[in-house]
């Protein structure tokens, strides 16, 4: 079994769970933060099989889009400075960040 940790943006979060429970696979979601952005994402905990996985990073893939951000926010490399002018940067946020852990044991009480 595995354990999937994908970070979407909020705009496909909702999509990507009803089309991962629509095809049976179980899903946390939580609330989270881009440390570059510090903007509010999405994280999605999906533990597989590993005869779905390639299911399941295929729905992932299909659903989540890359889009155009603008950062104009102070970065953590920013923050320790004194002088500086913040000015916007273009970034492409996304499909999905996903990590593949193995998971050793899984027991539902
Ligand atoms: P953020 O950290 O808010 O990053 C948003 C986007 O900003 C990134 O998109 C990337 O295009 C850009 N970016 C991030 N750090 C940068 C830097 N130091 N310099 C220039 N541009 C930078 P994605 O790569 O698609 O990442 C989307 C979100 O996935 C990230 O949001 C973060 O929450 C998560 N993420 C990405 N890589 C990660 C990693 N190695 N570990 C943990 N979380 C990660």
């Amino acid at each position: 079994m595995k354990l999937l940790i994908a970070i979407v943006q909020d705009e496909d979060a909702s999509k990507l769970i009803s089309a991962l429970m629509g095809e049976g696979y179980g899903v946390t979601k939580l609330a989270t933060t881009g440390g570059f952005l510090r903007a509010g994402n999405t994280t999605l905990l999906i533990g597989v099989d590993d005869c779905k996985l390639d299911g399941a990073m295929s729905v992932i893939e299909k659903v989540c889009h890359s889009r155009k951000q603008i950062a104009t926010a102070p970065t953590q490399m920013m923050a320790g400075m004194t002088n500086y002018t913040p000015y916007p940067v273009e970034v492409v946020v996304g499909g999905a960040t996903v990590f593949q852990l193995h998971v050793e044991q899984f027991k539902k009480f």
